[in-house]
């Protein structure tokens, strides 16, 4: 399953990335965005987790994410989760960058972590900015921030909003830096997480992709081993530990 290049890489390498999306998630029971699961209640998940959305119907926007909290409440890490954290126990500069909002790979243990997309287990509020680590219910009454009361919204960022600059510049030098570049689980559309991997070549990494189906990435990806991640990635600890 894995070439001879890769372990010969994987052997001697110092410093390795990982970029997850949603895919990585989806053995755990969570819906990704563009699969077939991937409209809630009719809606495109793109239509609704925008701040336009927020804007134009807060109701609605809060009923997703209320909805989205409650089914995270009872979901757990899988086994792709737990082999990333075997991954960066073995190696002395291990990045993991995540697009996933769903506070998973913290769960399995994972210390550094760069959530690009941020995490909807916190919110924060649209006017003052507070942040705070409650993942409240919607419940039918909008949230409200108590310093100002303004509206709040979960603490993750929307389509068209911009990522945090710091998140987004580490994710970006440890991708410029790192030997073995890994895309997991993700259709590698969004942008900006998508340049991750093209910054990554363009450095001299070794491009891996692991992900359930093709994706644009795919041919220029140096491998991509087509299946699900929470199959692949505890063999690739295997073999990381026979070889190693
Ligand atoms: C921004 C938080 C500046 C919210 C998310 C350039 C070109 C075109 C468009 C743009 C561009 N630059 C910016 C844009 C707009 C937009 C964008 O990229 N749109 C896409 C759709 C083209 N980007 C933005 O708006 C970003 N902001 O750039 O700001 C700016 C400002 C104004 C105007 C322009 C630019 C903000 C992006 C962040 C949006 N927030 N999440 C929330 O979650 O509620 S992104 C959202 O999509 C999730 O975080 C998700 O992680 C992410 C990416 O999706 P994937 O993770 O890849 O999930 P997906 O379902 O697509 O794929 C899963 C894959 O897994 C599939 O391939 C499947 O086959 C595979 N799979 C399934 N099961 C398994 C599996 N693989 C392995 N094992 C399995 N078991
Ligand atoms: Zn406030």
């Amino acid at each position: 399953m894995f070439s001879e290049k890769l372990l010969m890489r994987l052997k001697h390498a110092v410093s390795l990335c990982a970029l997850t999306g949603a895919g990585i998630s989806a053995e755990s029971g969570v819906p990704t965005f563009r699969g077939k699961d991937g409209l809630w209640e009719k809606h495109r998940v793109e239509d609704l987790a925008t701040f336009s959305a927020l804007k134009k119907d807060p109701e609605l926007f809060w009923k997703f994410y209320g909805w989205r909290r409650k089914l995270l409440k009872d979901v757990q890490p899988n086994l792709g989760h737990y082999a990333l954290v075997d991954i960066e126990r073995m190696y002395e500069d291990f990045t993991l960058i995540t697009q996933n909002v769903d506070n998973l790979h913290h769960l399995a243990g994972n210390r550094k972590v760069l959530e690009i997309h941020g995490n909807i287990m916190r919110t924060r509020c649209s006017e003052c900015g507070t942040v705070i680590d409650d993942p409240n219910d919607y419940s039918g009454v909008l949230p409200k921030c108590e310093k100002c009361s303004g509206l709040q919204r979960p603490d993750v960022v929307l389509f068209g909003e911009n990522l945090d600059e710091k998140l987004l510049r580490k994710a970006q030098e440890s991708s410029a830096g790192c030997e073995i570049f890994f895309s997991i689980g993700t259709s590698a559309v969004v942008e900006p997480a998508a340049s991750l991997p093209y910054l990554a070549k363009a450095n001299g990494a070794y491009i891996v992709e692991i992900n359930a189906e093709e994706t644009p990435l795919s041919s220029h990806a140096d491998e991509t081993i087509i299946g699900q991640a929470g199959k692949i990635l505890p063999q690739l600890v295997m073999t990381i530990e026979r070889i190693r």
